[in-house]
């Protein structure tokens, strides 16, 4: 028995003095949020492509996938995120789109 459980059992002499010990690390993970991309008529396809390339990180071929998908199906997901991080990529897309005049809207959800 280590000295603090000594201390935290009753031995008899009075009420055991012992501090409360966590049972458990106090660790949780973060909530993660996910990046949501909405469809247009008026935004290019390839500058869309280029968003997922430059600010999630995504290869030619997975960008234009997720591009399609949103241009099929109205939204997407570009990638799930601490808040953080996920408001930080909402800015800079939203930033970005609007520099260049398109219409282009993305947003963040709880996962
Ligand atoms: N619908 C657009 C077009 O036909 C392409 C597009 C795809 C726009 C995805 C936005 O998030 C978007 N040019």
């Amino acid at each position: 028995m280590s000295d603090i459980e000594k201390r935290n059992s009753d031995n008899g002499d009075g009420p055991a003095t012992g501090v409360v010990v966590r049972a458990k690390p106090k660790t949780k993970k973060p909530s993660m949020y996910k990046v949501l991309m909405l469809n247009d008529d008026y935004t290019p396809m390839e500058f869309v492509v280029h968003i997922l390339e430059r600010f999630f990180s995504k290869n030619r071929d997975e960008a234009t996938r997720i591009m399609l998908h949103v241009h099929r199906r109205g939204v997407g997901v570009c990638g799930v995120y601490t808040y953080e991080v996920a408001e930080h990529k909402v800015t800079q897309v939203m930033d970005f789109a609007r520099q260049h005049q398109h219409p282009l809207q993305c947003t963040l959800e709880k996962d």
